[in-house]
């Protein structure tokens, strides 16, 4: 009788993830910063897509995104071990670049 009862709450658990994906979409892309260089140097995302900078170089990075409709967001200083979380929902071309070195620069396509 008593292992009987571990089900619901099991099934009550299992369903609470599936509820948690569907409310928070598809996973972030994750970009590196190592050596004073992005992982990758385009990816291509849907709108309100998450993508996830994470420095791992012992030096200060920054997160600066130009987009192609004259956008310009500056998410400021970025220290070792930070990772910054940035959210694309408008569609277009962004150029992610960091104001501390300058060969450290992405492209983002945004599609619907
Ligand atoms: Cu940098």
């Amino acid at each position: 009788m008593r292992i009987r009862s571990i089900w619901p709450a099991l099934a009550l658990c299992v369903a609470a993830v599936f509820v948690t994906q569907a409310a928070f979409g598809t996973e972030p892309t994750l970009i590196d910063q190592v050596r004073q260089r992005f992982s990758l140097s385009k990816i291509s995302i849907l709108s309100g897509d998450v993508v996830n900078y994470i420095n791992h170089d012992d030096v200060q990075h920054n997160i600066h995104i130009f987009g192609s409709d004259g956008s310009d967001i500056d998410r400021g200083l970025q220290n070792p071990g930070q990772t910054i979380v940035q959210k694309f929902d408008k569609i277009g071309e962004y150029t992610v670049r960091c104001s501390i070195h300058q060969k450290m620069k992405m492209k983002v396509e945004v599609r619907a």
